[in-house]
């Protein structure tokens, strides 16, 4: 697959990685994110902090999580307009990729459902974009994981990386994969019946 989706193991290993470091510190990130001092800006019970430096996807989604949050989801119209007017109407990184066509939020655990990609986007083109960026006027876009965009990272009161629906997240991903598996399996011995039937039908030529 592309650079990014062979990336998928190395981001859900970073995930994996750091998920008893987030989960530790999880109880200082809660009594932060009451105030959101600093470069962060409060919304509803998250706290969010515009970089506008530019990076590339998986170097921005390392530095939220080393700012103890996340590469930002978008719950709701309500969130993306609040991170436009936060952005100035700019172009950022968000937490979107996907893995074979499956577009998740790394580093959350917020259920993929909002959307508000742009006409005729996704569109991988030329099989190469796999991060999801916000495009000036707003609309979402898959590109190129290797291009750098400024991004916005999140603190998200009373949620933990490491808690409950962070493993009903991780179950899902398993139960795509495990259905993917055994859907090759299947393909593979329907290949191998034919093989077998035909070996059938030639030996019974040769019979005759
Ligand atoms: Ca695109």
């Amino acid at each position: 697959m592309h650079r990014m989706c062979c990336s998928c193991k190395t981001i859900c290993f970073v995930i994996f990685i750091s998920t008893k470091l987030i989960c530790v510190l999880s109880q200082e990130h809660r009594v932060m994110t009451q105030s959101c001092d600093g470069d962060w800006v409060r919304y509803g019970d998250s706290c969010y902090r515009y970089y506008t430096s530019q990076m590339r996807w998986m170097d921005a989604f390392k530095t939220c999580q080393s700012d103890n949050g996340f590469l930002t989801d978008i719950e709701n119209a309500d969130e993306q307009a609040f991170l436009q007017n936060l952005t100035d109407g700019g172009e950022f990184w968000i937490g979107a990729s996907d893995c074979a066509g499956r577009w998740l939020w790394y580093g959350s655990t917020q259920p993929w459902g909002f959307t508000k990609w742009d006409t005729h986007q996704p569109d991988n083109f030329r099989n190469n974009e796999h991060c999801g960026e916000i495009r000036p006027h707003g609309m979402w876009n898959d590109f190129p994981c290797s291009h750098t965009r400024p991004f916005v990272c999140k603190r998200k009161g009373g949620l933990c990386v490491g808690e409950p629906s962070y493993f009903i997240f991780l179950r899902q991903n398993m139960e795509y994969q495990r259905r993917k598996m055994l859907q090759k399996i299947s393909r593979n011995a329907d290949v191998d019946q034919r093989a077998q039937a035909l070996s059938v039908k030639l030996r019974n030529a040769r019979q005759h």
